[in-house]
């Protein structure tokens, strides 16, 4: 029986239907949707698909659908739990799958028919579809052993509404990373591996990327240097550019940041998480080493790759002075932009039950990584979220961007790619004046609530190699 099948992506809060405002409506940062069109891409012939992304368009509820899959991360859960009770009570079936259901199956099972754990590729998707089909769901699914990246289907794009995306130019050569940190999602969700796709396929979908910007929402792309070289070979003649995520170690090595670049590479997203060796020790990511952070950032802009940051917030041996440190910091290094996070003990993931004891809040709506949903060691969770929604303020303050569009004007490459960092300054500006973002420097509070809140230049814990080393 050929079925109707509607996949969506819930949003909650300030997030849905932010899409449908013309102005601040979210776009920069609206991409991928790689979840549910490869779940799409896996559903056998001959069913109708249609996927629905709450950002931008209302849930169809009047529609007849024969069956309903959800894909949700931590956040998302109560949302996609509570459409999934409105479908539920039609009697229409519905599967959970994606991040949070995969870590939290028992609680997802609770509110769904069926529960697909891991990759939806490798046939467990296709086992949920017949089983549907013959109405009888079973529970969860999920692969013997993660599938190989081999001979995926083609990713179906035009189910989107192309024009509310940043880019629905989204691709994935691996998945996985092998750093297995111990509060993050991806190392609970895919083990301490890597899986590659071969280069050919990858390489065959750049090509057939109309424009010429798309983004690799790989983890951590150049975790296996030789895989990532062989990629940028095949990349390279394609004439595309393209921003991704890694680690800072891809700046060990001058020769292989220059193959990045001439591959396309124009920026990076880097998980810095913390200035303090102690607190990334701390979370089993020591191998970000504070010290290299300048000579590194400065050999990636000298290839005209931008640097955009995470920086989180929140670690044991965050005192109230870490957040104006880290804005000094931020500027120092000459950061494009920055994605500030409080540290969330998501569940499912080791530091979620080594935390459990100081987890007061357990509403996963909360788990967005602006919350503090935990007690912190060296100040109030009030004082937390404060000192992180000022840094957000002031880091995306007018003259901050300003001066940083300035400095990237100027640098190789600069003009070029100006227009992309000033899209990413400029929707986190946005999202400032959106939400009404304020916080407070819980050590300045004075100053910064009378408006000033500049930070204080003071000597800098990050040595300052000769300008010459980049
Ligand atoms: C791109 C991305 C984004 C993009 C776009 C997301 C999108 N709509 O597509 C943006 C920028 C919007 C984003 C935002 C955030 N993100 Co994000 N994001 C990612 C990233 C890097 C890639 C997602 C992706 O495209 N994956 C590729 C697809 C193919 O993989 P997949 O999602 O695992 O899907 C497969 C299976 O899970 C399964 N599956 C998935 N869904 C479903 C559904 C059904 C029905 C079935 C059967 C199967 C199935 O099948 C798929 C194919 O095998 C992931 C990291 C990652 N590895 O996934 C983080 C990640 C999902 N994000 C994360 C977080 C925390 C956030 C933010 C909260 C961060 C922040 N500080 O703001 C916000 C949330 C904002 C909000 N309130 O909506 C966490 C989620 C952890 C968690 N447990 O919640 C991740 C895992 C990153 C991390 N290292 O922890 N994100």
């Amino acid at each position: 029986m050929a079925m109707k099948i509607l996949l969506i992506a819930p949003a909650s809060g300030k997030w849905r239907g932010v899409g449908r405002h013309r102005v601040l409506g979210g776009k920069t940062f609206r991409f991928s949707m790689l979840s549910l069109l490869s779940v799409a891409a896996e559903t056998p012939r001959g069913h109708e698909v249609r996927v629905v992304d709450e950002q931008i368009e209302g849930v169809p509820w009047w529609e007849p659908v024969d069956l309903v899959g959800i894909t949700c991360m931590t956040a998302l859960a109560p949302r996609a739990y509570e459409i999934a009770r409105r479908y539920r009570a039609r009697g229409v079936p519905v599967v959970l799958g994606g991040m949070h259901p995969s870590l939290c199956a028992d609680e997802a099972l609770g509110h769904a028919d069926a529960v697909v754990v891991g990759d939806a590729e490798g046939g467990a998707w296709v086992r949920v579809v017949r089983d549907a089909e013959a109405g009888r769901l079973q529970g969860v699914y999920r692969n013997p052993v993660p599938p190989p990246l081999a001979g995926l289907r083609p990713v179906p794009r035009h189910l989107l509404h192309g024009d509310r995306y940043a880019t629905v130019h989204a691709v994935q050569a691996t998945r996985g990373c092998p750093h297995g940190c111990d509060f993050c999602a991806v190392s609970a969700f895919h083990g301490r591996g890597q899986r590659r796709r071969p280069v050919a396929e990858v390489a065959a979908e750049v090509a057939e990327i109309p424009g010429e910007f798309f983004l690799f929402v790989d983890d951590n792309l150049t975790a296996d240097r030789d895989y990532a070289r062989s990629l940028f070979a095949a990349l390279q003649p394609l004439g595309k550019r393209w921003v991704t995520q890694s680690t800072l170690g891809i700046a060990d090595d001058a020769g292989f940041v220059a193959e990045a670049a001439r591959a396309g590479c124009i920026g990076l997203f880097v998980g810095l998480e913390s200035f303090s060796e102690s607190n990334l020790g701390g979370v089993g990511k020591s191998f970000n080493r504070v010290g290299g952070y300048r000579r590194a950032i400065r050999l990636l802009h000298g290839h005209g790759i931008g640097v955009e940051a995470g920086i989180v917030f929140g670690f044991d041996g965050d005192r109230p002075e870490v957040f104006e440190d880290t804005l000094r910091l931020l500027d120092d290094l000459e950061i494009d932009a920055v994605q500030v996070s409080i540290f969330t003990p998501l569940p499912g993931t080791p530091r979620h039950r080594v935390m459990s004891g100081r987890i007061f809040d357990r509403d996963w709506a909360h788990y967005d990584f602006h919350h503090a949903v935990f007690s912190p060691r060296g100040m109030t969770p009030e004082a937390l979220k404060e000192g992180h929604d000022w840094v957000v303020r002031e880091f995306y303050s007018p003259w901050r961007i300003a001066r940083r569009l300035w400095r990237h004007a100027r640098r190789p490459g600069g003009l070029r790619t100006l227009k992309y960092v000033a899209a990413i300054n400029g929707a986190y500006l946005g999202r400032v004046l959106r939400w009404g973002i304020r916080g407070r420097n819980p050590v300045l509070g004075a100053r910064s609530a009378a408006g000033r809140g500049r930070v204080a230049r003071g000597p800098s814990v990050i040595p300052q190699p000769r300008r010459a080393a980049a």
